[in-house]
């Protein structure tokens, strides 16, 4: 509030010393209209600064959805905060202890939570329509139920599009006896992806044609570049891409979404950002992951990192 009072105050006075310097309003108006995000958002919060709570702790955790502006891999993205960051905190949970998480939607509009993977109570579930109605806009759902396993997890919204608006996080249950695996320091890693368009947008392109984010597809004017890379002879080559066709599928398929929109993120922080993980010589890490959905490439990334 403060900082939107002190922007109107600024704007307003650039506009009134540009009108006496030129005295054209309309070209005044026209500029303040056309302010881009980045001059109106000076000082937005990055995306990746999450931290990490207990829900296994007495007086259980309290988890905050809204709408806020923030700065993903250096530009201004409009999605949405689980106490406000994307990803959201990292929850802990210990085996054989109980869950306890109020949900809070400060959102415009009905919310949830799922926990992946997670053995619970089907009423905590936190799938719409399945398990129970949802989180109204505006309203607390509190979410108890026994820990009876340990892993690493994710939990993100069944709501419409809000888990692509960043509306996701890392779910770590700690085995109630001491962890089998020994190290020296841990890092919580979660691999997600952020488009500056709406996921709705990008849902209609799809069901549009198929192949709409992908530009590397094979056609005759690359079909020598196939040959060498599959090693397959001229015949081969179409013989594929018809049964391809036969099927109305690209082999790509499983990644129809390319960066082409996408921003690939490591805990919130785009390529450009450069995350990076530290620990010091002859130090065991364990490097604990979540990633929402199936990712080929980033996948092979990972094996590396235990
Ligand atoms: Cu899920």
């Amino acid at each position: 509030m403060k900082d939107q009072s002190r922007f109107s105050e600024l704007s307003s006075m650039s506009r009134r010393r540009f009108l006496v310097t030129t005295g054209s309003s309309t070209l005044a108006s026209y500029l303040m209209l056309n302010r881009p995000a980045w001059a109106l958002n000076a000082d937005v919060a990055r995306s990746g600064n999450f931290g990490e709570l207990d829900a296994t702790a007495e007086e259980g955790i309290d988890l905050y959805l809204e709408n806020q502006d923030l700065l993903i891999g250096g530009r201004v993205g409009r999605g949405i905060t689980i106490n406000g960051s994307i990803p959201g905190p990292v929850i802990r949970m210990t085996e054989g202890k109980d869950a306890l998480i109020r949900v809070h939607n400060r959102l415009p509009e009905s919310s949830s939570i799922h926990w992946h993977g997670i053995l619970l109570p089907f009423d905590m579930d936190g799938v719409p329509g399945i398990s129970f109605a949802g989180i109204p806009a505006g309203e607390t759902f509190t979410y108890r139920f026994p820990v009876r396993q340990n892993g690493t997890y994710w939990y993100h919204s069944h709501s419409g599009f809000q888990e692509q608006l960043g509306h996701y996080g890392q779910l770590i249950v700690d085995p109630a006896q001491t962890d089998p695996v020994d190290y020296d320091v841990e890092h919580t890693v979660v691999l997600s992806d952020w488009t500056f368009e709406d996921p709705h947008n990008v849902f209609r392109n799809l069901k549009t044609i198929e192949g709409y984010y992908n530009f590397q597809r094979p056609t005759l004017a690359n079909i020598d570049d196939q040959m060498q890379a599959t090693g397959m002879a001229l015949g081969e080559v179409i013989g594929k891409r018809l049964s391809w066709q036969g099927m109305r599928m690209d082999p790509t398929d499983i990644a129809d979404v390319t960066g082409a929109t996408y921003t690939f993120l490591m805990n919130g922080k785009s390529a450009d950002e450069n995350p990076v993980f530290l620990a010091e010589p002859g130090q065991k890490v364990s490097c604990v992951s979540s990633m929402p959905r199936p990712r080929p490439t980033m996948m092979f990334a990972f094996q590396a990192c235990r």
